[in-house]
């Protein structure tokens, strides 16, 4: 029996480049059941990727319009498709270094702006596809092949800082929260504004090999252990708090 989504995807290109363990396999499952459950056809759509492990989410794998684009240029492109043709749905799907290293203007001029678009950022902490250098969104003490004695440098909060920047929409899941995250891709595909959801995917290659040698199985554990219901994380006293993150929706 043919799976359910393979209608949606260019069965030429399988297998998909992911290593074993990584989370973004599961983001790719999680767009296209939202889109399934919303019934809007892929026609209306583009997707736009810029360069990396994350960028090759859509592209090639979705069978629709898709814009595969240059390192940190996903979310100008983007712009640029939304200007020429305002009915068309367009969504980004990149990593943290597309989309908030090299990326980080266009992102916040986007969210500033208010440009019609979802844009979710594969969050893997690291630069994936170049060999596992530390990134914006790198952990303080973080091993990576560019911080061999622990990262020394503070990660953003990418839901602050859109938050910040004044996106209508922002929430952050893990890959291991699969049923709030296909709801949360639902809430920014039906909101005619700015929307950004941050997506925790582990990737087990680089940050697990470099920290503990954690295996893939032992990521998701800890994705669930580190990350916690904003309801239940509100709750929480400062100091345990602090050993932890909260997901959910923080603008809405
Ligand atoms: C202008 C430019 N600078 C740098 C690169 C090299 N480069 C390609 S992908 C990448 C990082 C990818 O990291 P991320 O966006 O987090 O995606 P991941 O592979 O982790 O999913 C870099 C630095 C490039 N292709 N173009
Ligand atoms: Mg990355």
């Amino acid at each position: 029996m043919p799976h359910p989504l393979s209608k949606y995807l260019r069965l030429e290109v399988f297998p998909n480049p992911f290593c074993a363990g990584c989370g973004h396999g599961i983001l790719l499952t999680a767009i296209l059941r939202a889109i399934d459950d919303l019934q809007i056809p892929m026609k209306d759509f583009v997707f736009v990727s810029g360069i990396g492990c994350a960028a090759w989410i859509p592209s090639p794998h979705f069978a629709a319009d898709t814009l595969h684009t240059t390192h940190g240029r996903a979310v100008a492109f983007a712009t640029g498709v939304k200007l020429q043709n305002p009915n068309l749905k367009v969504l980004v799907v990149s990593g943290d270094g597309d989309i908030a290293a090299i990326g980080g203007n266009h992102l916040i001029h986007a969210a500033r702006r208010n440009t019609e678009m979802t844009v979710i950022c594969a969050n893997n902490a690291v630069y994936g596809m170049t060999g596992g250098q530390s990134g914006p969104t790198t952990p303080l003490d973080c091993y990576t092949t560019t911080s061999p004695q622990g990262n020394i440098e503070p990660p953003f909060d990418l839901c602050k800082l859109m938050d910040g920047a004044g996106a209508a929409y922002v929430a952050r899941y893990t890959v291991a929260h699969i049923h709030l995250l296909i709801k949360s891709i639902k809430t920014a595909l039906t909101n005619p504004n700015f929307s950004f959801i941050e997506v925790i995917s582990p990737c087990p290659t680089h940050i697990g090999k470099m920290n503990a040698s954690l295996s893939a199985v032992e990521m998701f554990r800890q994705l669930k252990q580190d990350y916690i219901p904003l309801a239940k994380y509100r709750k929480m006293p400062p100091e345990a708090q602090r050993k932890v993150k909260p997901v959910g929706e923080f603008v809405k």
